[in-house]
C-alpha cells in the first residue's frame, strides 16, 4: 500500500525555489509564496448555494517563485541571459526568451510526455477567456481579473511553480495555485488586497475566465484558515471562525484516499447539479437554498430537484452540527469524547451517503474506498469536493493507519481498480510568504 505520512513529502524549501528560478531565468527572484491545497472536512455543495463549509488548509501546497526582469523583458540582456541559463541546466526549450516586454513567463516542475517541463508565456492585454490550454489557464486568469479588479496591468515578471498537492485527486491543486499566484503578485505590485477580495478575486479567475461555475470552499480554505484550525465558512458573507482541529492531540488521524479516477461527466455534472439547485430556489422564490427552513415542504418539486435540495438542507445542517460537536470535545473528557468523536464520524458517512444517493455526485471507486475504510474501523469517511472521482476521507484512530489503508487498497484490488493513493493529512496554515 501507499500509505505515506505527511513528512514522507519533500517540501521545497526557499533556497531551492530561488536556485531554480536562477537557472531557469537567469537572475535571484524577489521571493516564494506558498498557497495550501485543501480537505474539506464537512460541507459538500453547499457553498454555491450560500451555505456552510468546514475545509481545513493541508500541509501540501503550491509554491510560486516570483521575479520581475531587470530589463522588464525587453529584447536584450536579461532575456538572452534566460535563454543561455536554460541551455546550461540542460533544460533547453523548456523555457522561451520574453517575446514582449510586458509578458509573463511560467515554468512548473511538472514535466510533459515528452520530459520538458510545463512552461507557458502569456501578455495581460491579450488574454481571452478559453484560449489559454489547461493548466496556464487558471495563473492566466488571476492575471486578468487583477486588472479588471485593481486596474493593475501585470507584465515583465517571471514564475517558477513546484507543488506538493497531487493533480487531479480532488485536494484543489489548481485553486492553490491560482492563491499562489495572486499572492506573490499582490505584495510584488502593492495590490493590497485584504483576504475577503483575494477570496473573490480568485472565485471570479475560475468562474469567468477558466470557466468552471465553482464556489468559494476552495479558495477561502487555502487563504483564510489558521495552521492547526479548519474554518467554519459562510459562503453566503464570507464571515468565518476557526475551530481547532488538532488530530494528533486527539490520538486520530485524517486520510486521504486518491482514488485516481476522474469520470468524464465530472465538469457537466457539476454545473448540472448547481442549475438545479438555483431553479429550485428559484421555485421558492429566494436568493439561494441556504435561505430555505430545515422542515420546508418539498411537494412542489421534482423528484430530482427533491433529492438535490434535501442534500443541501442536511448538508448545512451537518456542517453546524460536526462544529459543536468539535467545539464541545475542547472540554470533553474519557467516554464523553469517545462519543462525541463517534457522532462525528456519523455525520461523515451520512454526509457521503446524501452525495451518494441524493446529491448523486459519487462514483463506484469512493463509494469502495468509504464502504472498505469503514468495514477497517474507521471512525467515519466520505467523499470529498466536486465528486465524480477524487478523493475520500476517512477519520481514523491513529493506529488504523496501516489496517484502514491496507483494506481500502485490497478493496480496490478486488475490484480490478488502480492501485489509490492514500495518506495522512493535517490541519496546515493558509497562503502566504513563504521566506
Ligand atoms: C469543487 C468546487 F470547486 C467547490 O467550490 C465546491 O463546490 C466543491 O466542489 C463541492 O463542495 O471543489
Amino acid at each position: 500500500m501507499t500509505t505515506e505520512t505527511p513528512e514522507a513529502v519533500s517540501t521545497p524549501t526557499p533556497e531551492h525555489l530561488a536556485e531554480e528560478f536562477e537557472s531557469l531565468f537567469g537572475y535571484r527572484p524577489i521571493g516564494s509564496f506558498r498557497a495550501p491545497g485543501r480537505v474539506n472536512f464537512i460541507g459538500e455543495h453547499t457553498d454555491y448555494n450560500a451555505g456552510f463549509v468546514l475545509p481545513i488548509a493541508i500541509d501540501r501546497a503550491v509554491y510560486v517563485a516570483i521575479g520581475r526582469r531587470p530589463d522588464n523583458g525587453a529584447d536584450g540582456p536579461a532575456g538572452d541571459a534566460a535563454e543561455r541559463q536554460v541551455d546550461d541546466a540542460g533544460n533547453t526549450g523548456s523555457v522561451e526568451p520574453p517575446r514582449r516586454g510586458e509578458s509573463i513567463r511560467i515554468v512548473s516542475d511538472h514535466r510533459d510526455d515528452t520530459g520538458q517541463r510545463m512552461s507557458g508565456q502569456f501578455t495581460a492585454a491579450d488574454l481571452v477567456p478559453g484560449t489559454l490550454p489547461g493548466w496556464l489557464s487558471h495563473p492566466a486568469g488571476v492575471v486578468d481579473e487583477i486588472a479588471k479588479t485593481t486596474g493593475t496591468v501585470v507584465g515583465g515578471v517571471d514564475l517558477y511553480i513546484e507543488s506538493t498537492v497531487p493533480v487531479g485527486a480532488g485536494l484543489s491543486s489548481s485553486h492553490a495555485l491560482e492563491v499562489a499566484v495572486l499572492i506573490a503578485l499582490d505584495e510584488v505590485y502593492d495590490l493590497g488586497l485584504d483576504d475577503r477580495e483575494k477570496v473573490l478575486l480568485t472565485q471570479r479567475a475560475e468562474n469567468d475566465f477558466v470557466g468552471a461555475p465553482t464556489g468559494i470552499v476552495d479558495q477561502a480554505a487555502s487563504i483564510m484558515t489558521e495552521a492547526g484550525h479548519a474554518l467554519f465558512l459562510d459562503c453566503r458573507d464570507l464571515s468565518a471562525r476557526q475551530i481547532p482541529f488538532d488530530l494528533d492531540a486527539e490520538g486520530l488521524r485524517l486520510l486521504v484516499i486518491d482514488s485516481k479516477v476522474s469520470h468524464s461527466h465530472s465538469e457537466s455534472g457539476y454545473g448540472a447539479r448547481r442549475r438545479t439547485c438555483e431553479e429550485s430556489a428559484a421555485i421558492f422564490g429566494v436568493d439561494s437554498l441556504r435561505e430555505l427552513a430545515d422542515d420546508v415542504d418539498l411537494s412542489e418539486l421534482t423528484e430530482e430537484q427533491r433529492k438535490r435540495v434535501r442534500h443541501v438542507i442536511a448538508e448545512n445542517a451537518r456542517v453546524r452540527a460536526t462544529v459543536e460537536l468539535l467545539g464541545d470535545n475542547e472540554r470533553a473528557t474519557g467516554d464523553e469524547h469517545g462519543a462525541r468523536i463517534s457522532a462525528i464520524g456519523d455525520l461523515l458517512v451520512a454526509s457521503h451517503e446524501s452525495l451518494q444517493h441524493d446529491y448523486e455526485v459519487s462514483c463506484v471507486e469512493l463509494d469502495v474506498a468509504v464502504a472498505a475504510a469503514m468495514g477497517a474501523g474507521a471512525l467515519g469517511a466520505r467523499m470529498i469536493g466536486g465528486g465524480f472521482g477524487g478523493s475520500a476521507i476517512a477519520l481514523i484512530h491513529a493506529h488504523q493507519v496501516v489496517q484502514v489503508g491496507d483494506a481500502v487498497t485490497a478493496a480496490f484490488a478486488e475490484h480490478g481498480y488502480g492501485e489509490p493513493d492514500i495518506f495522512a493529512v493535517s490541519a496546515g496554515r493558509g497562503a502566504a510568504r513563504f521566506d
